[in-house]
């Protein structure tokens, strides 16, 4: 019945009208009565009319609570009887039955646990859904109101750069594509793992199924993209040479949307390694030519040496303004023994974390499945299922806008640590979280409306020194920058022990990025030759002011002692920017500093 409908059958008969609206109301054995009189005379009343009087009705005075046992406890129709006669006793102000509200709880966004799908492990995801097994679930993620509003990936493709992909497994081969995958191993077309005692390669697999495990086949779990495809780039089982590296990423860039990669240089808190030549040029191919133009995404892992003090600003894959650095928090919101911190890292999901934490359930080697997956491993192919949802809801966006849309929609949640701040453009940031905590409903919200960033632009001053004055490239247009995305420090430092070490970045609005901190196994006395240090911290701030470095010194014991004598143990490089008129770029600036430990403390020589 239509509503212009029910309104003339309203007016032609009332009395199905009466009962019609009767219907959808439930009236209690509860009345709301009033009363000037006093307390007892509304016991009085109360008595009178059949009716217990349970008090006043909060801090309402002459407001009563009567209750009647012999009217029917939950009725679709007014009850008739003596007791309604209290509403014409001219004691009685005002009285009225009480009916059943209709109360919805209000959750800040959806929570659709009821989502039922058969897949065994569905009710061991505790970081995608709640349901009545999942008591202590995390949905924060907002993995599963993304797929409610109708997207799982479909027509995104993604890969993994690891030690392959069982092609064949259950619960992935609905989903596998051929064209996404390679064996630079092997070199051949079956990224299929190398099987041995040990199990050795499962990692690629395992990443493979947190990304598009297929949905509700009763078989293991669901990927967080279940429906996009998948493939495998085997080149972890064997030399990883800067060959295989550019090789991997540049695996038909145009038919691949994202590359997600959980390995990286040793997190022994000693290396200082990033891509070679190849890899880099590859990296910049792939986000100019990659995606017909539109950059290929490339998602990293952040990195598990965190009980090592290892920093992932000495992780030049991470580190890159290419990649997408991915951290990793506890079930609740802790910070894992392994988790590197860094101001390079743009995103967070759940990982593992104590034994008592809950670890990841994913697709395993040999068909199985497991509910170990861990690490930092486990969060850069969330990221890349996440993305690969906003890429379904905006295909057309850029590999920087997908660096906005995280920046701008993952929150800081309950993620605890004690340096969330502010940056001047209103984002929160941390170094051990980046933005905090993807949300996967947001992302495909905003990607949905997005409209894609200007060009970038990219602003190197290499006239630099101790107290730094740019131009900016004020004289360059096509290299003004405005507002910030990311800043790239690169430096140039002789040092006896690189590990005692601490460099933070101070931005015109204030924002502090702690570049390097330091790094107890790290006795290289190397420095850092050109090493670029980048942040995300500043990201909208205005780029124009004084930007200021500060290297702080801490020697240790493990150091030399007779260069110790010698060195400086702080210094501040002040850089002012002056940039106008463009939107969204990138801000570039190197600091030369050659530090020279044989020298007297308060000599530097500087190019
Ligand atoms: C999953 O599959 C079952 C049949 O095995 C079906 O009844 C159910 O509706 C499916 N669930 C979803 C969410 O599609
Ligand atoms: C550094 O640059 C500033 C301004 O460009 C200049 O005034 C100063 O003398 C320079 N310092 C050194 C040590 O060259
Ligand atoms: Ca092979
Ligand atoms: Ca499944
Ligand atoms: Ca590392
Ligand atoms: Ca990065």
């Amino acid at each position: 019945i239509g509503c212009n409908m029910r309104l003339l059958l309203g007016f032609v008969l009332s009395t199905f009208w009466l009962w019609e609206a009767s219907l959808s109301r439930v009236y209690t054995n509860h009345w709301a009565v009033r009363i000037p009189g006093g307390p007892s005379e509304a016991d009085n009343l109360a008595s009178k009319y059949g009716f217990t009087n349970l008090g006043q009705i909060g801090g309402l005075e002459h407001h009563y609570h009567f209750h009647h046992s012999r009217v029917v406890r939950r009725s679709t129709f007014v009850t008739r009887g003596t007791h309604s006669f209290i509403h014409m006793d001219p004691k009685v102000d005002w009285a009225q039955q009480q009916l059943v509200k209709t109360r919805v709880k209000r959750h800040a966004r959806s929570d659709p646990s009821y989502i039922h799908l058969n897949d065994p492990k569905w009710s061991n995801m505790w970081y995608i859904h709640c349901s009545d097994k999942n008591s202590r679930c995390r949905s924060e993620m907002n993995i599963l109101a993304a797929w409610q509003r109708g997207y799982t990936g479909r027509n995104v493709v993604v890969t993994i750069l690891d030690d392959g992909i069982e092609r064949n497994h259950p619960d992935l081969v609905q989903n596998y594509d051929q064209l996404a995958s390679y064996d630079v191993n092997g070199n051949d077309y079956d990224p299929t793992p190398r099987y041995d005692f040990s199990n050795e390669n499962k990692h690629g697999t395992r990443c493979a199924g947190e990304v598009a495990a297929v949905a509700n086949n009763s078989h293991c779990i669901v990927g967080i993209a279940y429906n996009a495809r998948i493939g495998g780039v085997r080149m972890l089982d064997g030399d990883v040479t800067d060959v295989v590296e550019a090789k991997s990423l540049g695996i038909r860039p145009d038919y691949i949307d994202i590359y997600s990669a959980s390995w990286g240089p040793d997190d022994d808190g000693k290396t200082v390694d990033g891509p070679g030549p190849l890899a880099k040029q590859a990296f910049e191919l792939g986000i100019k030519k990659g995606r017909k133009g539109l950059g290929s995404i490339f998602v990293w892992a952040s990195g598990n040496g965190g009980r090592q003090g290892d920093h992932c600003s000495c992780d030049g894959y991470t580190n890159s303004i290419y990649t997408i650095s991915v951290s990793s928090t506890t079930e609740n919101g802790n910070k894992p023994w392994y988790l590197e911190v860094c101001s390079s890292t743009l995103a967070t999901t759940y990982s593992s974390g104590e034994f008592y934490d809950r670890k990841i359930v994913t697709t395993d080697l040999r068909q199985r499945c497991t509910e170990g997956h861990t690490g930092t491993s486990v969060s850069a192919p969330m990221v890349a299922g996440v993305i690969a949802l906003a890429l379904e809801a905006n295909p057309l966006i850029s590999w920087r806008d997908v660096q906005h849309l995280l920046v701008k929609t993952s929150r800081q949640a309950h993620l605890k640590a004690n340096d969330w701040k502010t940056n001047a453009a209103g984002h929160k940031v941390s170094h051990l979280y980046g933005f905090g905590l993807v949300d996967a409903e947001a992302m495909v919200v905003e990607a949905k409306k997005w409209r894609t960033v200007p060009p970038q632009h990219t602003c190197t001053d290499q006239k630099l020194n101790a107290s730094i004055s740019s131009s900016g490239c004020r004289d360059q247009p096509d290299q003004q920058v405005v507002f910030l995305e990311h800043v790239v420090v690169r430096v140039l430092i002789v040092h006896p022990r690189r590990g005692d070490l601490e460099i933070s970045l101070v931005s015109p609005s204030g924002t502090r990025s702690q570049l390097l901190a330091q790094r107890l196994f790290d006795n290289s006395n190397e420095g850092f030759r050109n090493w670029e240090f980048m942040t995300v911290h500043c990201w909208g701030e205005r780029a124009e002011g004084t930007w200021t470095l500060e290297i702080s010194d801490s020697p240790s014991q493990l150091r030399n002692p007779e260069v110790l004598v010698s060195w400086l143990s702080y210094f501040t490089v002040d850089l002012d920017g002056q940039f106008s008129h463009i939107f969204y770029t990138d801000f570039f600036f190197c600091l030369f500093g050659i530090v020279c430990v044989h020298v007297l403390a308060s000599t530097m020589l500087l190019c």
